[in-house]
């Protein structure tokens, strides 16, 4: 693992049995690259700006201490941690079996704006592990003020979808044999509550055993306790997301339409990726004085 001399803002990690590797930009803390049996895992839009001028689409954003915004602060979309620079802290572990690596993030990082909307003393400590076709990133909060803060938090990953063209009988016709987003099945979110953010947030119960994603889809599934949640790309391949110490999944596409108005996300960007993001969004969680809140996640690639 090094902070290489020509891209000293960003952080490769390789673990060497199996050449799995994982890029890291100190800004936000943001998984922008994990590869391993020689694919790309994570999903950057096309449009994503890299200059540290806004929050990278795509990979993993650390969306901390809000989801979305709250009125009681004044801070940007999804808070500060995704568009702050992280201190590197270095190998933690580096075995035949994992590479670990650490970043932090504490209020002497933000800007006096910042520090001002959210005027709490706090630790953030961000673990990457990477094994042979699993990558882990575990967040840990450390209260260390004087009084309790509350925050949420979600890793909002962009898992890649592949488009692939999928051989079927004569007569060829290619919208039935390209497969993409359209055709990913997610298993695992069955009976949960969902709170649907593109029908003016209303509550409903998924009742279907295999999720898919036609059109935009904007939903967090609340206090998910099924272990793992698979995303079935339909090729063969996919993921298993496992989520430890969060209570929520956020199941995200922004479809066609929505992504002509974002200007960070190709036109034709979307049929890549699919969001599955693990935090505790659904509710506040509360962090009394010197106490320490560790949540996160572990994808399989299979
Ligand atoms: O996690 C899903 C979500 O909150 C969506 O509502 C969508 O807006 C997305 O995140 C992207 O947010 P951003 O601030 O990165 O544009």
């Amino acid at each position: 693992a090094l902070l290489s001399h020509s891209q000293p803002h960003i952080v490769s990690i390789h673990h060497a049995a199996s050449a799995a590797s994982a890029e890291i930009y100190l800004y936000g803390a943001t998984l922008s690259s994990w590869k391993t049996k020689g694919k790309e895992r994570l999903f950057v839009s096309t449009k994503a700006i890299l200059d540290e001028s806004k929050a990278i689409r795509g990979g993993i954003p650390v969306v901390f201490p809000v989801f979305g915004t709250q009125e009681q602060f004044n801070l940007p979309q999804h808070g500060f941690a995704r568009i702050s620079k992280w201190e590197w802290l270095g190998i933690i572990t580096e075995t035949d079996e994992e590479i670990s690596v650490q970043f932090g993030l504490g209020e002497a990082k933000l800007t006096d704006a910042l520090r001002l909307a959210w005027p709490n003393s706090f630790r953030l400590t961000y673990t990457v592990t990477l094994t042979a076709d699993m990558l882990k990133t575990v967040l840990s909060v450390k209260n260390e003020g004087s009084n309790a803060f509350e925050f949420n938090t979600l890793l909002h990953t962009y898992l890649s979808v592949p488009l692939v063209i999928v051989p079927t009988p004569l007569p060829f016709r290619f919208d039935r044999n390209l497969q993409d987003v359209s055709r990913i099945h997610i298993s695992g979110l069955t009976g949960h509550t969902f709170v649907d953010k593109v029908a003016a947030n209303a509550r409903h119960v998924e009742d279907r055993e295999l999720v898919t994603i036609q059109g935009e889809v904007d939903r967090v599934y609340v206090d998910v306790q099924t272990p793992e949640i698979r995303v079935d790309d339909g090729v063969g391949g996919g993921y298993v997301v496992r989520k430890t110490g969060v209570r929520d999944t956020v199941v995200w596409n922004i479809g066609a339409e929505k992504a002509r108005t974002m200007a960070d996300m190709g036109d034709n960007d979307w049929p890549h990726y699919i969001c599955v993001e693990v935090g505790s969004v659904g509710e506040l969680v509360l962090l009394g004085r010197g106490e320490t809140w560790t949540g996160g996640q572990t994808i399989t690639a299979l």
